[in-house]
């Protein structure tokens, strides 16, 4: 019976050893001995492909998850925006960078709500939107966790005409600067699709990011002169400071549809009304849409979606100026907006981000909203991974 016993638990423990083998969790492949292929850190010294090539001259680590300015995107519907029963007559999008204020997050956005959907330009009039984007003020909302919001209402309405931004008010960016806050944005003098896209940027300002905002009501970044890349629209003005300076971000576009080229600029200024000196290197980003940075390290990052050669890309550019693509990814977020908690403190050591506010279109125009704003999350920030981060 004993003997039994003692082979029955042999047999056992035999099997578990070989399970235990099967199942050994390959931590790395740098030190496993005898493991079939490892990547040779220094360049081999043997012909090899094109590509092969590329991994030795262009990227950091052959892996992306290996790189710190690489990251996949998820997104989270929002709580709080209500688009029931409008058929594309309201609309929610390009939110600000979100801001967070006395254990509050706040964020403004585009918003729209009017009679009928947008009809284009020749259809438009003076109730009638021409694009989803016309005929819209900028409201605030305001969250304790990024994920259910609270909507308050109107910051910036539009002004009364011949005023910068009579027709429409929108894509706007927030600044925090020696404890007053500042909201950029583009103020359309005509409707989007006629020439109402060459609009300039304009500023408000608030001793808190409730409001009041007082309009500046000057043009702050002018469009370019003639024949200049900018010369038309300045678009999604985006504030960081750096250098003790603001440095605001934009897009413009140029060129008709379907070849419009979409790049971005850099104008500085002293301080938040200017004046702003548009950067000597403009444009400093060839590709995106809307803009989307975050100090980290001593440069800045940028997310550039959507349009452009360099598209689906995220860049680095340690001067804030000359930006290098940093990795390729996807499924990036629409008009991303993220929270940067270290936008104003004149970092040299930006730590990143790990969630933003995105739009996302519903790009048939029908059913209920024309855009609405999600949330998105990713892990570009050195707090997670900086194994010296303390
Ligand atoms: C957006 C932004 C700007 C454009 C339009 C509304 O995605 O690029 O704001 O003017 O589209």
């Amino acid at each position: 019976k004993n003997i039994t016993t003692v082979i029955l638990l042999l047999f056992v423990l035999s099997s578990c050893k070989a399970q235990s083998e099967k199942f050994v969790v390959v931590e790395s492949t740098e030190n496993q001995e005898g493991f079939p292929f490892v990547l040779p850190k220094e360049k081999p010294n043997r012909k090899m492909s094109a590509a092969m090539e590329r991994i030795y001259t262009d990227y950091e680590a052959p892996q992306p998850q290996h790189n710190e300015l690489f990251s996949q995107f998820k997104y989270t519907e929002l709580k709080g925006f209500d688009y029931n029963g409008h058929d594309g007559t309201i609309t929610r999008r390009d939110p600000s960078k979100t801001l967070l204020h006395n254990g509050k997050y706040y964020v403004w956005y585009t918003y729209r709500n009017t009679p009928t959907p947008p009809r284009g330009a020749d259809m438009s009039n003076d109730t009638i939107p021409s694009s989803d984007w016309d005929l819209s003020e900028i409201w605030f909302a305001t969250s304790t966790d990024g994920f259910t919001w609270e909507e308050q209402g109107v910051a910036i309405k539009r002004p009364k005409k011949p005023m910068v931004g009579w027709r429409s008010v929108t894509t706007t960016d927030i600044l925090e600067w020696e404890g007053k806050y500042y909201l950029y944005y583009q103020g359309f003098m005509e409707a989007s699709g006629k020439r109402g896209d060459d609009c300039p940027v304009a500023v408000s300002y608030a001793d808190s990011p409730e409001g009041p905002w007082t309009p500046y009501n000057k043009i702050v970044i002018e469009n370019g002169k003639e024949g200049e890349w900018d010369q038309y629209s300045i678009h999604d003005p985006y504030p960081l400071v750096h250098n003790g300076k603001v440095y605001i971000y934009y897009k413009s576009d140029f060129g008709e549809k379907p070849d419009k080229v979409r790049m971005q600029g850099l104008a500085i200024a002293d301080n938040p009304l200017g004046p702003f000196e548009k950067h000597p290197l403009n444009p400093v980003i060839t590709s995106g849409h809307e803009t989307s940075l975050f100090p980290f390290r001593k440069g800045v990052a940028a997310l550039v979606y959507k349009d452009g050669p360099e598209h689906n890309t995220i860049q680095y550019a340690e001067d804030w100026v000359n930006f290098e693509i940093a990795s390729i990814t996807e499924l990036m977020p629409y008009a991303a907006a993220p929270h940067v908690p270290d936008a104003f403190t004149n970092t040299e050591d930006g730590r990143g981000i790990t969630w933003g506010l995105a739009h996302f279109i519903n790009l048939g125009g029908k059913g209920e909203f024309h855009s609405k704003l999600v949330r998105f999350d990713c892990d570009l920030s050195l707090d997670i991974h900086d194994p010296e981060m303390k």
